[in-house]
């Protein structure tokens, strides 16, 4: 068969050139693709085209939250075409319903295990089911080499290459997805394989897609003491306990790690004890962050604004904290209700949800109604902290710290820095995002987009996200 592998983007939200980071997903979904079938990638978010009548008998889709609206549109397109069209990803898993109603399968879950191999082995039968699941979260001890040659992304100013390492998380935070979807446990690939596969990219740095790279300190440690020898830099994602331990950052710093994304969330008390963040106040956490420049590895500082144990004291404190402790980068999300977590069903219990445009559910948009402020001083306290911290006077004054690390380093936190000024200044200012009066907050995509061709309702089966980590297989 002829395979289209598409990750879907809103228009608006493509990249530019020197932002580029490839994916994964489609790659790895290619890598488990026996060789008899001819697989193509297309990934519009770096400005790739899409051939809507190139000769493909099956079009895979994956589905974010985000991109699940452009994703049906790219669907419809090709039902009318008469291909074959199947689903996953986060949310194609989170609403299998919803999206079967757009295509012929849902891979929900992980595809590994031999799970793709058994879509595309029925799809070549005409014998297609509609959902596809394995019975358990793969060990993920057979690797699987992705496809890198598929992609045709230019890997942007750095030419940075993505990697995976392990999944699952045990922390469980409310608005995240990622426990309910990877489960709990974290799961290692082997590390000779992840070795190999570092070795095998052509580009000098590495970003480790891993939720948290340091949960399990042993494998970490392991890890980056046989990186070392590759001569490669990295960055990755880690929580900030990794600064108790200096021999893990002393490893990680060997190993090549220059920029770490840390999940602070909130700077409340009340935010810190509900995430269960070890480092119980402002000081601590500026003291770990200086820690880790001492370890030359730079902070993204990752905050989120909106959760239900803020007030409007969130947006000084979160200020305060960022230019006290002179974090290189500032990831500033909105608190966003991702279905599939508790915080989506609390809310919408609530009717606190203002609006069910999937599209916009990208964490920098106001969607809801906050429990300890207004909607407007949410948007009024996200959009004054990202003008001061993006603003050019914030980024020298953090600068030299962060610029003493080397000249590299030094071009990383001007670009970078130099990137979110441009980016926040040509979106001016995020906004608040509701249904229209007559039009209900009822998580009906219909509204947004029609299916090509409509399922019987009856037909589709009852599935549940809060299922997926049991063994509950569906027939
Ligand atoms: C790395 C990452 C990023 C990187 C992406 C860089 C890159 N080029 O890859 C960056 C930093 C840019 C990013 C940005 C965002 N991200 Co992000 N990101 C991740 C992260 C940590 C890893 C993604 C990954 O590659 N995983 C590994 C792959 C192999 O897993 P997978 O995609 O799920 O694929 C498997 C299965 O799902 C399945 N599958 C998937 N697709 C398909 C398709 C078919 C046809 C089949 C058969 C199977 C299949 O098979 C795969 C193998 O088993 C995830 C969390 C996570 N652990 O997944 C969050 C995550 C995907 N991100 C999330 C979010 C919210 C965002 C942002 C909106 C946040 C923001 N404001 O920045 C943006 C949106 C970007 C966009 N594209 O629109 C959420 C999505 C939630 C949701 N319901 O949509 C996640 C789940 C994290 C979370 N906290 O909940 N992200
Ligand atoms: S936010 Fe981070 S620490 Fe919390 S569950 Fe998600 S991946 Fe784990």
């Amino acid at each position: 068969m002829k395979i289209l592998l598409v990750s879907p983007c809103q228009p608006e939200e493509v990249r530019p050139k020197s932002m580029d980071i490839p994916q994964l997903t489609l790659s790895l979904i290619a890598g488990m693709t026996p060789p008899e079938h001819e697989v193509e990638i297309c990934e519009e978010v770096y400005g790739n085209k899409i051939n809507f009548d190139g000769d493909y008998d099956l079009i895979g889709i994956t589905l974010m939250t985000q991109t699940c609206i452009r994703g049906y549109q790219i669907a419809n397109e090709f039902k009318q075409r008469e291909k074959i069209v199947v689903f996953g990803g986060i949310h194609a898993t989170t609403y299998p319903e919803e999206a079967i109603q757009f295509g012929d399968a849902v891979v929900i879950g992980e595809a590994e295990d031999g799970l793709w191999e058994q879509v595309l082995r029925d799809a070549e039968k005409n014998k297609l089911r509609e959902y596809y699941k394995l019975d358990q979260l793969p060990l993920l001890q057979k690797h699987v080499y992705p496809r890198r040659d598929l992609i045709k992304c230019s890997s942007g100013k750095f030419a940075i290459a993505p990697i995976e390492t392990t999944r699952g998380c045990p922390y469980n935070c409310d608005f995240c997805t990622v426990s309910r979807f990877f489960g709990t446990k974290q799961r290692h690939k082997p590390i000779r394989d992840i070795i190999k596969e570092a070795e095998s990219c052509k580009e000098k740095i590495l970003f480790f897609l891993d939720d948290n790279i340091t949960i399990d300190k042993k494998f970490a440690k392991e890890l980056f003491r046989e990186l070392k020898p590759l001569n490669k830099k990295w960055v990755g994602q880690a929580s900030i306990n990794l600064t108790k331990d200096e021999e893990l950052m002393s490893l990680a710093e060997k190993s090549g790690c220059t920029a770490l994304l840390v999940g602070f969330e909130s700077m409340t008390d009340t935010g810190i004890d509900a995430y269960r963040k070890s480092l119980k106040s402002i000081e601590e956490n500026v003291a770990a962050v200086k820690k880790l420049r001492e370890y030359g590895i730079l902070t993204m500082a990752s905050l989120i604004f909106g959760l239900d144990s803020d007030t409007d004291t969130v947006f000084d404190l979160g200020h305060e904290f960022l230019t006290k402790s002179k974090a290189a980068f500032f990831q500033a999300c909105v608190m966003t209700p991702y279905p599939g977590t508790p915080v989506f069903n609390t809310l919408k219990s609530e009717g606190r949800i203002l609006t069910d445009n999937w599209s916009k559910f990208d964490a920098t948009k106001v969607l809801i109604q906050p429990k300890n402020m207004t909607s407007e001083e949410l948007l009024e306290g996200y959009n004054k902290i990202k003008y001061s911290i993006y603003s050019r006077r914030s980024t020298l004054r953090r600068s030299i710290p962060n610029i003493r690390l080397g000249v590299k380093e030094a071009i990383f936190y001007f670009s970078l820095n130099y990137g979110y000024h441009k980016k926040n200044n040509k979106k001016v200012h995020s906004q608040i995002h509701r249904n229209e009066e007559n039009m209900p907050v009822d998580f009906d995509v219909k509204k947004y987009v029609a299916p090509f061709k409509k399922k019987d309702g009856e037909n589709t089966k009852k599935f549940h996200f809060q299922n997926l980590t049991t063994t509950q297989d569906i027939k």
